[in-house]
Parts: C-alpha cells; sequence; structure tokens
C-alpha cells in the first residue's frame, strides 16, 4: 500500500495523542481529561493563564510567549449545562501587551497582572485597566536560570499570600519577597527566603489544590514539568512550599505543559500546551470540599463515618482527635453543628462534584 507524507504525518499524531495522555489512578478515577482545542486568535505557541479578576468566564491567554511580541489574549469561555468549560464564544482579543511571557501569569495584590519572562529572568507587572507593561524587574539577584513562572499562595492555604517564583532553565523553587512601590507595582528585594531544587523538573504552570479534592488530603500544589511532559503533585509545608518527599505523578503524556490555572467557577486544572498549542482542562477538581474526607469522588456515608466520631469528640485539642482535625470543616477548633451544616450541603451533592 503508498500512503501519503500527510496521511503518514496524522496518523502518528493521532496514535502518540491517544496513547500516551493518562491520568495516575492513585488519584481515584475521579477526574478526566478534556482537550478543549485551539482557542482562535491567539498567536503560538502558549504561555501562562489565567482568569480576568473580575469574570470568571474571561480566560487570559499569553501569546506568542517567549518572544518580544509577546502579549495577553482575552478569550471567553463557554460551558456545558452542568458549568464545565467546553470551548471558545468567539475569537480572541489583544489584552495587554507582555513581552516575553512564559509560563506564569497571575494577579495579585491590588489586581496587579503579574507575568514571568523568559529568557530574561524577570517578572513583569501590568496595573489595572492598562495595556501595556508598567514595570519588569530582574530576578538574577535572588536565584539562578531564568523563570519559569510563578504564583502567589492563594486564600485559605499554608503561607496565604507568599510568592513563589521558579527557575525553568534550572529547575529552582523559591520564596521571595514582595513590597509595594510608589506606583501601584511591586519590588521584589534579594534574597530569596527559600530555595529548593525541584530538578529535573522543568517548571511552568503552578496551581495549589486543597484537601477534599480527590486523591488529596493535604494542602498540596501541582507544578507542570515542561520536560517531562506532565503534571506532578506535593503536598505543602507551612509556607506553601512543596514538599519534595511527597511528590506524585498526577498525569502524563501532554508535550510541553506550560501555564496552569483553576477554573474560578468550577475549581477544575486547566492548563495550555507550548507544544501543540492546546488547553487542556482535568476536570474532577472542585473549589473547596473540605467535606470529602475520605477524598474520593464525592461526599457520602464513608465520609460521614469520618465525620461523625470526630463530632462527638467535639474538641480539636482532644488528644483523640484525629491528626488536624480534618472534620472541624470551618477551622474555628471544634467539630459542631456549624461543621455538620457544611457536611450536610456537601453530602447533598451541592458542591463537591
Ligand atoms: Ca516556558
Ligand atoms: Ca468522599
Ligand atoms: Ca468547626
Amino acid at each position: 500500500m503508498n500512503y501519503s507524507a500527510a496521511s503518514i504525518v496524522a496518523l502518528v499524531g493521532i496514535c502518540a495523542a491517544a496513547s500516551a495522555q493518562s491520568i495516575n489512578p492513585d488519584f481515584g478515577g475521579c477526574y478526566s481529561i478534556r482537550d478543549l482545542g485551539t482557542p482562535p486568535g491567539v498567536p503560538t505557541p502558549f504561555g501562562g493563564v489565567t482568569f480576568k479578576h473580575d469574570d470568571p468566564d474571561l480566560m487570559l491567554l499569553g501569546g506568542a510567549a517567549n518572544a518580544a511580541s509577546g502579549a495577553i489574549y482575552a478569550v471567553r469561555v463557554t460551558r456545558d449545562s452542568e458549568g464545565i468549560i467546553n470551548g471558545y464564544a468567539g475569537p480572541a482579543t489583544r489584552f495587554a501587551d507582555a513581552p516575553n511571557i512564559d509560563g506564569g501569569l497571575t494577579y495579585g495584590p491590588g489586581n496587579v497582572l503579574f507575568f514571568t519572562r523568559f529568557s530574561t529572568h524577570a517578572i513583569g507587572q501590568i496595573k489595572p485597566g492598562q495595556t501595556t507593561m508598567a514595570k519588569s524587574v530582574g530576578l538574577t539577584p535572588i536565584f539562578q536560570g531564568s523563570t519559569g513562572s510563578m504564583q502567589f499562595v492563594p486564600a485559605g492555604y499554608p503561607g496565604a499570600g507568599r510568592l513563589k517564583v521558579l527557575s525553568y532553565s534550572v529547575g529552582l523553587w523559591a520564596d521571595i519577597n514582595y513590597i509595594a512601590d510608589a506606583n501601584g507595582t511591586y519590588d521584589f528585594p534579594a534574597p530569596a527566603n527559600t530555595i529548593i531544587d525541584i530538578s529535573p523538573i522543568r517548571p511552568e504552570g503552578v496551581v495549589y489544590v486543597q484537601p477534599g479534592n480527590p486523591g488529596f488530603t493535604k494542602h498540596s500544589v501541582l507544578i507542570c514539568d515542561y520536560s517531562g511532559g506532565k503534571v506532578d503533585a506535593f503536598d505543602i509545608d507551612a509556607n506553601g512550599d512543596p514538599i519534595l518527599a511527597t511528590k506524585r505523578n498526577l498525569i502524563t503524556g501532554f508535550p510541553g505543559p506550560e501555564g496552569g490555572t483553576r477554573d474560578p467557577r468550577t475549581g477544575h486544572f486547566l492548563f495550555s500546551t507550548f507544544l501543540g498549542n492546546r488547553l487542556i482542562l482535568i476536570t474532577g477538581f472542585n473549589t473547596n470540599c473540605a467535606a470529602n474526607l475520605v477524598p474520593d469522588c464525592g461526599v457520602d456515608d464513608l465520609d460521614f463515618q469520618v465525620f461523625a466520631p470526630a463530632y462527638n469528640i467535639l474538641d480539636c485539642a482532644d488528644p483523640t482527635m484525629p491528626a488536624g482535625c480534618p472534620a472541624d470543616l470551618n477551622k474555628d477548633g471544634f467539630v459542631d453543628d456549624a461543621d455538620f451544616s457544611i457536611f450536610v450541603v456537601a453530602y447533598n451533592g451541592l458542591i463537591c462534584n
């Protein structure tokens, strides 16, 4: 038989895509992969991704990543009847210049939009309502290589508000300081508070995950590993830094995973790819479901069997209470009717699935 070159290329592409992508079954079989394809009108390759701080349906995506012509593009997402992102409402519009944008793109204090710059090893900043970079600060005095990525630890997590910056080219994770300047932007004084060698990971997108998501019993962080074509999960410590010994692979088989974020409406994990120029949605995450005490796909009697004895003990300080007092869903030091009310809502499937 004769195959055209084009059909062979297509066939190889299909086989590679079909055979390689997988989710680690240790996470309970609750997650699934949805390839959202390539949003129209965003120059490739793709960089960081986030959502506009005041519009949970407006995705912001880095285009022409790493290039001087790099910019952030706004893409309105569409959702199915369950609220799951299923596509794009139309072509992208240019949102702001972001020269050399890499895998980091996130809002910070004052709704300043921060992005990492490769290979200039810097953080760029865009002020609210502006369309150009107001400031760029080099990171060479702080750590080696070039960013890479960045993320602020969200509210409700250990280390909330701390800033993490990642070196792509050396595989480093750094906790750094930030202070407001006089112009509504920020400086990053050296030295770093902590530098952790996470190589051979070549880090891009970083997102935090609460306990109660399937397979997660502790506050955790996901790191896109560009070179490994995978995303790894780590428990975090009191500063929001990854505990290396807890590393678990979440997904594999995605060439060039780049920026990452969580859908503000559903909590699902969304990441871009620098190779292939796609957006991949991992469904099965939730926004906050502490009641999922047995962290499988939902809240049911198994979770109640953990909740009930803690309710009977009441006081988180009681030595018989399970470590960390996970049934204290509102984190006030006691497992009481207030927690039960939260549990019931989750049991009825209203927030966890
Ligand atoms: Ca990159
Ligand atoms: Ca459960
Ligand atoms: Ca409580």
